[in-house]
């Protein structure tokens, strides 16, 4: 009887999935690791298959509208926003390696007793971020990141303790960003990759390896809707981009959906910032779940993210939904960037030519 090898199958070789990544990505980088990360990652990939069955067919299942209730944020949770944190607790919660999570919709951490010990993960996410614009059919995301429970803690001790740790401890980030197309990127500190979901088999297939961000792009992101009230060095430096002195004239994207306005930032370049504004004196964004991960994916695709004057992954937490600026962009931008909130700012004439453009 003929033996079939994979030479000889039709499936296509080339087809790289998540897991098998993640698996891959362990045996290079971390040859003891038991397998149990890549575990807990197919815990949030199928929490956002279901979530994204929801959010393709919204229109459809009732699902748009609010649900009634007010989150911990003093915003209105909209129906898909409660299925999606409801989707990442139980698929998370029936992973045992998972100590202990956090979520936008949660005031407290939850905990998951009974875990002799076996939960080493914190996690923390934003399951549905952007939710109003779901209505408008503008693309929305899931935002999570991965940290180690401290070493010598149980999960009960002190669970908001535990999430509360500098971005630069962060094992994993990621999201996922149901658009055109849904993809996920993540990073494990070995460089940024990303998956598109194959809707004909439910697979997140290897379609991004090796995300770099632009040098320089030609797009800033931010809500300009706000000038009058950003601090002036921001609007100095967006006058700065607007007017040709990066040696070119940006133009604004901005869709008011984080996930989405910084996906195109990493492929494309440029800049995204949500500033201090009257409104949100420290920015509006927050640095848990949102601002750390996203800056951990720039910094691994050779951009950057500040707070201002502080490296958004050097920020220490101290309250689970606490929020922050976010600057987060390409080398050239943020080069700018920092010359235009140093101190010593020269006039933006002056600026050094290479970071004139
Ligand atoms: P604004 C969505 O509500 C969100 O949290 C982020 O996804 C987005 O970047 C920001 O708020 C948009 O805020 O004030 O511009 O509407």
């Amino acid at each position: 009887m003929k033996t079939t090898t994979l030479a000889d199958s039709k499936a296509d070789p080339m087809i790289v999935t998540v897991q098998q990544h993640i698996l891959r990505e362990q045996r290079e980088h971390s040859p003891h690791a038991t397998g149990s990360f890549s575990w807990l990652l197919s815990g949030i990939t199928l929490a956002t298959k279901m979530t994204e069955a929801r959010v393709r067919r919204a229109g459809l299942l009732d699902v748009i509208g609010s649900a009634g209730g007010i989150n911990v944020q003093g915003e209105v949770q909209q129906k898909l926003d409660v299925y999606a944190d409801q989707a990442l607790v139980h698929c998370l919660g029936v992973r045992e390696n998972v100590a202990i999570i956090a979520s936008e919709e949660s005031e407290e951490a939850i905990t998951f007793d009974g875990r002799d010990g076996k939960g080493k993960y914190v996690v923390v996410f934003d399951p549905l971020d952007g939710s109003s614009n779901i209505d408008v059919n503008v693309s929305v995301g899931t935002i999570f990141s991965i940290l180690e429970l401290p070493e010598g803690m149980k999960c009960t001790d002190d669970p908001t303790r535990a999430c509360l740790q500098a971005g630069v401890r962060q094992l994993a980030a990621g999201y996922v960003v149901y658009g055109s197309s849904t993809i996920m990127v993540y990073t494990t500190g070995h460089g940024v990759h990303g998956f598109t979901l194959d809707p004909s088999f439910g697979a997140y297939v290897l379609s991004h390896e090796n995300i770099r961000m632009p040098e320089q792009g030609c797009y800033y992101s931010s809500n300009d809707a706000y000038w009058d009230t950003f601090p002036d060095v921001y609007r100095d430096y967006l006058s700065h981009l607007r007017n040709g002195g990066m040696g070119r004239r940006y133009a604004l994207r901005y869709i008011g959906s984080l996930v989405a306005d910084f996906h195109r930032t990493l492929l494309r370049g440029g800049v995204f910032l949500y500033p201090p504004t009257d409104k949100n004196p420290d920015g509006k964004l927050r640095l848990l779940y949102e601002a750390n991960p996203v800056a951990f994916i720039a910094e691994q695709a050779g951009g950057f993210a500040t707070a201002g004057t502080q490296r958004v992954m050097e920020i220490q937490p101290t309250e689970i939904h606490q929020r922050t600026p976010l600057i987060v962009g390409g080398k050239s931008e943020m080069e700018a960037f920092q010359h235009f909130v140093q101190p010593s700012k020269a006039p933006a004439s002056e600026l050094p030519a290479s970071i004139a453009g």
